[in-house]
């Protein structure tokens, strides 16, 4: 069964416990959301509209969390902003076992380039120990979610990752070759993702080897299409001047970057010369088209294509843009795209419609730009309801401004229209904002969350590390009310906010799932049968023990290694029961992972420590769990 099937399955097993049938199917067959009834919008719709949740009342929304530095992906639960789950993504995780077990070893090796492989193993790592996940973001199919995947960044070491929503793990993670640390990242909205859009931030040599090094002249940055089904480098575009964030319009034929370092400057006066910077307008056909014509260069296997500025006009434009923009936002209306200012005041509003016009000869770059309000100091992010209102984050005024996308523009034509509605002050210095379905053709306008960097003396002081602020904020009349602070660690810098009907993952594993399809087909060729057999295979220096774990006991109460044999461990949790997981943790081997209902996992470790070493249930799933437990007895070699 292939992996696609296995998911279908899921989803259609998860239809019956689903209360909205409309939900699954969307789920299930990928299909658009225009096939959601209004009914089911204005449900969630009017559910959002209650802040305070009675014990076991469920949430409208999910909402998906970065964790900056951390690395991982959180799911919260939203309006209520409870946290639920932390899926590791880039990190290590003591609980689970990612980073340690096979199967998730596997996901955090396999798309590593061979040099980045070679230069870990001189370090003795198999992966790297850290990332930097700003930008979660889900799969789109018809300018809406469609509960198949998240894909998120790592700027600190340049990869792509991508999330099961079926089961919420994350199951690819790619580097990115001739890039340098994978910033502003978003998928194609439309007609599917399709494309997973990520710019390279940092200018550096195309092949860097050593050959080049201090001639900023020869850098230069890369930005890349990920087909998101394959998790593969469909091709990339070289472009001149770093590139922050991204996103693409509801037609399906641009990405748009922002760059704020146009100057390809190394110090920050240099880098913030210039007055006015650029968003680099990427025209996805004629890419394409280009990529199958052949004009490319081949570097490591990926099409590479020049859309540096002066170069190929087909394929890029560059739009002048005032002093460093950073957030690029499309609104829902399908027809604006927001770049903010940051250093300037201002957001400038693109218009799709008039891109085309653009890759005309002697087309002047500008001719898009459709308005630019003056909106307070360091606007950062644009979010949006769906009601022609847009809200922008102001970081050195610490506010949020809401103001009107048609007024914006009519003033820019000239009439006397103020486009600003109302502001709110937040605590303090905010950066992304995002609303419940705001990326989305469906953004329903009922709230929105602004991501604080600072909480300063909102809260108990925990020492010179302080927390950052997330503040909830009711955007359901004209002024907005701040209605929850939220503390929250290192450094979640980007959300979304989901409803719930879309996002239906399993309570319980497939056994065919392909997460852990290298364990059964390594029990087939050992003729164990994961589901019955507790058994010791030995195989020369290597050993396999295969146990099963239904609460509160494992299959073995005890099993003998010899010291130096490469020990693998299989547990397939039997239990089919909701949330009955188990652990499996040897003592003082630094040895611990999670074993989902249905999950078999693995971990794979030499036994160098003789004597006896006790493995338990780490996860506590029975009034026995403390019972839960047995020997690992480890012969000495010369014994
Ligand atoms: S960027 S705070 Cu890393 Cu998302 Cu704007
Ligand atoms: Cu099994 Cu605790």
């Amino acid at each position: 069964m292939s992996a696609e099937e296995t998911r279908s399955k899921g989803f259609s097993r998860r239809s019956l416990m689903t209360a909205t049938a409309g939900g699954a199917l969307v789920a299930g067959s990928g299909l658009g959301a225009s096939l959601l009834s209004g009914g089911v919008v204005s449900k969630a719709h009017a559910a959002s509209a209650k802040l305070n949740f009675e014990p076991g009342e469920l949430d409208p929304y999910y909402g998906f969390w970065s964790s900056g530095q951390c690395g991982e992906l959180r799911i919260l639960g939203f309006p209520s902003m409870r946290e639920l789950m932390r899926v590791p993504v880039f990190n290590r995780c003591s609980a689970t076992g990612w980073g340690q077990t096979n199967e998730s070893l596997k996901v955090l090796t396999e798309g590593l380039t061979e040099e980045t492989k070679t230069f870990l193993a001189a370090k003795g790592m198999k992966t790297y120990d850290n990332g930097d996940l700003h930008h979660p973001h889900m799969s789109f199919t018809d300018g809406t979610y469609d509960g198949r995947y998240l894909f998120m960044n790592d700027k600190a070491n340049t990869r792509v990752a991508r999330i099961r929503c079926d089961v919420m793990k994350c199951d690819k993670i790619i580097e990115i070759p001739n890039a340098s640390d994978i910033h502003g990242m978003r998928p194609q909205k439309f007609p599917r993702t399709g494309y997973i859009f990520a710019n390279g931030e940092h200018e550096a040599p195309l092949v860097n080897d050593g050959t080049i090094l201090d001639d900023p002249s020869q850098y230069v940055n890369i930005f890349s299409a990920i087909d998101g089904d394959e998790m593969k480098v469909a091709w990339q575009v070289i472009v001149s001047g770093n590139l922050d964030n991204t996103d693409c319009d509801y037609q399906g034929k641009y990405a748009f970057s922002s760059s704020y370092n146009s100057e390809m400057g190394m110090n920050l006066t240099e880098m913030t010369a210039n007055e006015l910077d650029h968003v680099v307008v990427f025209n996805l056909k004629a890419i394409e088209e280009g990529v199958a014509a052949g004009d490319v260069q081949i570097l490591n296997g990926i099409p590479v294509i020049d859309g540096r500025k002066g170069q190929n006009k087909k394929y890029t434009r560059y739009i002048p843009i005032p002093n460093s923009p950073h957030g690029v936002n499309t609104a829902p209306d399908k027809k604006h795209i927001m770049i903010a200012g940051k250093l300037s005041p201002t957001v400038s509003i693109i218009d799709v419609t008039k891109v085309d016009a653009l890759f005309e000869e002697d087309a002047d770059p500008r001719s898009c730009i459709v308005g630019e309000p003056e909106l307070g100091l360091g606007p950062l992010h644009t979010a949006f309801d769906g009601k022609g209102f847009a809200y922008t984050t102001l970081f050195l005024d610490s506010q949020i401004v809401k103001w009107d996308i048609d007024k914006a523009v009519r003033s820019y034509a000239g009439e006397d229209v103020d486009p600003i509605v109302s502001k709110v002050d937040v605590h303090y210095q905010p950066g992304h904002n995002s609303t419940s379905m705001g990326e989305t053709l469906e953004a329903d306008g009922a709230w929105l969350i602004s991501m604080n960097k600072f909480s300063k003396d909102r809260f108990l002081n925990v020492g010179p590390l302080k927390p950052e602020n997330e503040q909830l904020i009711d955007i359901s009349s004209d002024e907005m009310k701040v209605v929850h602070d939220g503390p929250t660690f290192a450094e979640p810098h980007d959300s979304v906010i989901v409803r719930a009907d879309i996002v239906n993952p399993m309570n319980v594993w497939l056994r065919d799932d392909p997460m852990f399809a290298d364990a059964v087909a390594q029990a087939k060729a050992d003729g164990v049968d994961l589901e019955g057999d507790d058994v010791v295979i030995e195989d020369g220096d290597k050993v396999r023990v295969y146990m099963t774990s239904v609460a509160p006991q494992f299959g073995l109460e005890k099993f003998t290694v010899k010291q130096g044999q490469e020990v693998t461990v299989y547990v397939t949790n039997l239990d089919d029961v909701d949330d009955v997981t188990h652990g499996f943790c040897i003592s003082n081997y630094g040895i611990a992972m999670e074993v989902a209902p249905q999950a078999t996992a693995s971990v794979t470790f030499t036994a160098d420590r003789p004597g006896v070493h006790w493995f338990y249930c780490q996860w506590f799933c029975h009034a026995l769990h403390m019972e839960m437990r047995g020997r690992m007895l480890v012969e000495p070699r010369n014994a």
